[in-house]
């Protein structure tokens, strides 16, 4: 028998895509009573409907022989044994290791980490019990209320978007702040009207190099310094990189810096003491259970049949609209307020993950990768962008995100939250034909031209694909939950593209350009005549609008 590889899958599966687009999923439905009960898949207390997607049983199964084709499974059980599958960088990629709570040995080039793991997590949550608990105190005695996380990317994503997913674990009179751009609005407007005596600073950098959260480091310490005196920065800074000696440098004491290590991607750190902000904002305890989330999926992600495997089946579905369907974007749409930045969270992990060209030999990728994914949080994406989802000529697959159980008290909103969601899903997939449309409007009373007039404007194709996360609810635990889920479904993609989802060279060029002409921008009388004609004429323009 000879072996099927990837190529030979995605063949037959576009072999299938016009059959199944001469189909409405409506139909499909309509042809199959068990088609829900085929397509969703749960773990515990969360649900992952994909029914809604263009798919039949038939495409499901190649699917599924395309992920062995590809050897996701083995590739995936390398990535939990340490192996360096970040080949570029030759590094392991091991962020589960910092949610595993199973007491096993974790081996990174023979070496068990678990020890140094744990006691890093301990030193990390005793800090973040000490500010909580007003242990850690300002230059002038007082506890901290303010602690303003400096960081960019993967420094400060996470964090930033679990501590507002999770804003009803906050503690009151505790404040969480993150500071990211280098426009120095950012730093200005959050200090603003923030008292120093009461502020903490946490600079959260891996290589304590970055541009942006040096500049923004700079400014807090002179903040700081002018307001309390230089013998005041070791009282009001804490650090958190795998860069201990440029972390004494900056004048940050040893007791007060977090590390973590270089199998931990910058943006799948929210697991190591980048979590830092979020451990104060929520307590170690819920941080805990946060981290046990994503253990959870870890677990099913390895153990669960392929066939109800979510992560899996949400990679899948991913490359199936991306390279049989051709849709170029996915939208993520939280049903959840408080989930507000987790479609920029997720836009980092996945456009920076497989916005690749390149497999992982340096050949170039056989198909399409990553797709552009975006996201706003419904019902406000209802009254805005949702007019293309329905009517656009680019079809979009969405993600939707929504809880069974509000975390506030007023369960009217929540009916109407959820009512609003399932509607959206039922809406992209049903559609609604030019006959209907025509009827509706002679019902509205208007004479039969006129309802024929405006038919065209009121039909919907239908069948746009989408897929629902119902969750009981958005507590630490299941925010955990979701980011695993993403960061498995990433993972999975690139498996099947045979690409590092590990590395990011994509953002080299920028920066090196960007320090070559910071002393340009900065010096009106340098020469341009080197650079290119835009460039020269932007700056040139520059410095007549600066007078
Ligand atoms: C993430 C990226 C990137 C990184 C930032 C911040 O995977 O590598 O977003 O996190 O550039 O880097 P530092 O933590 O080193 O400042």
């Amino acid at each position: 028998m000879t072996e099927s590889t990837p190529a030979i899958v995605f063949a037959e599966l576009a072999a299938r895509r016009a059959s199944l687009l001469a189909r409405s999923v409506a139909d499909l439905f309509a042809a199959n009573p068990a088609r829900y009960d085929r397509f969703h898949a749960i773990l515990g207390d969360l649900l992952y409907d994909f029914s809604k997607q263009r798919i039949d049983a038939e495409t499901l199964r190649l699917l599924l022989s395309l992920a062995e084709a590809a050897d996701v499974a083995a590739k995936r059980d390398a990535m939990f044994r340490g192996e360096l599958v970040n080949s570029t960088e030759r590094r392991a990629a091991l962020h589960s290791a910092l949610r595993d709570f199973s007491g096993a040995p974790i081996l990174v080039d023979g070496v068990d980490v678990a020890p140094a793991i744990k006691a890093e997590r301990d030193k990390m949550l005793a800090f973040a019990a000490d500010v909580r608990e007003g242990r850690v105190r300002g230059a002038h005695g007082q506890p901290m209320i303010n602690v303003i996380n400096i960081g960019i990317g993967g420094s400060d994503l996470g964090p930033a978007m679990a501590a507002r997913a999770l804003a009803p674990y906050a503690q009151p009179g505790l404040h969480s702040y993150f500071v990211s751009n280098v426009d120095g609005a950012d730093i200005a407007d959050t200090l603003r009207g923030l008292e120093p005596a009461r502020t903490l600073f946490i600079v959260s950098s891996k290589t304590f190099t970055t541009q942006e959260t040096m500049t923004n480091a700079r400014t807090a310490r002179a903040w700081i310094v002018a307001a309390l005196g230089e013998g005041a920065v070791a009282d009001h800074f804490a650090a958190v990189s795998t860069r201990l000696d440029k972390v004494a440098e900056f004048g940050v004491e040893a007791n007060r810096v977090f590390g973590f290590w270089d199998w931990v991607g910058g943006r799948y750190s929210i697991w190591s003491s980048i979590g830092l902000p979020l451990a104060i904002a929520i307590g170690p305890e819920h941080y805990l259970e946060f981290l046990s989330g994503g253990g959870e999926v870890d677990a099913h992600f390895r153990e669960a049949p392929p066939e109800r495997n979510i992560p899996l089946l949400m990679g899948l579905m991913s490359v199936w609209n991306r390279d049989a369907l051709g849709y170029a974007s996915q939208a993520v749409i939280p049903y959840d307020q408080r989930l507000a930045r987790f479609p920029a969270y997720l836009q980092q992990l996945q456009m920076e993950s497989n916005g690749k060209s390149v497999r992982r030999d340096g050949t170039p990728a056989e198909r399409p990768t990553g797709p552009v994914v975006w996201g706003e949080p419904g019902t406000n994406g209802q009254h805005a962008f949702f007019q293309l989802l329905h009517q656009g000529t680019e079809i979009v697959p969405l993600d939707f995100l929504v809880a069974a159980n509000p975390t506030n008290a007023d369960a009217h909103h929540h009916d109407l939250l959820l009512a609003n969601c399932f509607a959206q899903g039922e809406a992209l997939m049903r559609g609604r034909t030019r006959a209907e449309a025509e009827a509706i409007t002679a019902r509205q009373g208007a004479s039969p031209a006129e309802a024929a007039r405006l038919a065209p404007h009121k039909t919907f194709s239908g069948s746009r694909p989408s897929s629902t996360l119902l969750y009981s609810r958005l507590d630490p635990r299941m925010l955990g939950r979701l980011i695993a889920l993403y960061e498995h479904k990433v993972f999975v993609e690139a498996a099947i593209w045979d690409i590092n989802p590990f590395d990011q060279w994509g953002v080299e060029l920028g920066k090196e350009l960007a320090s070559r002409l910071a002393p340009i921008v900065a010096d009106a009388q340098a020469d341009l005549s080197a650079l290119d004609p835009s460039t020269a004429g932007l700056i040139a323009h520059m410095r007549a609008l600066r007078g």
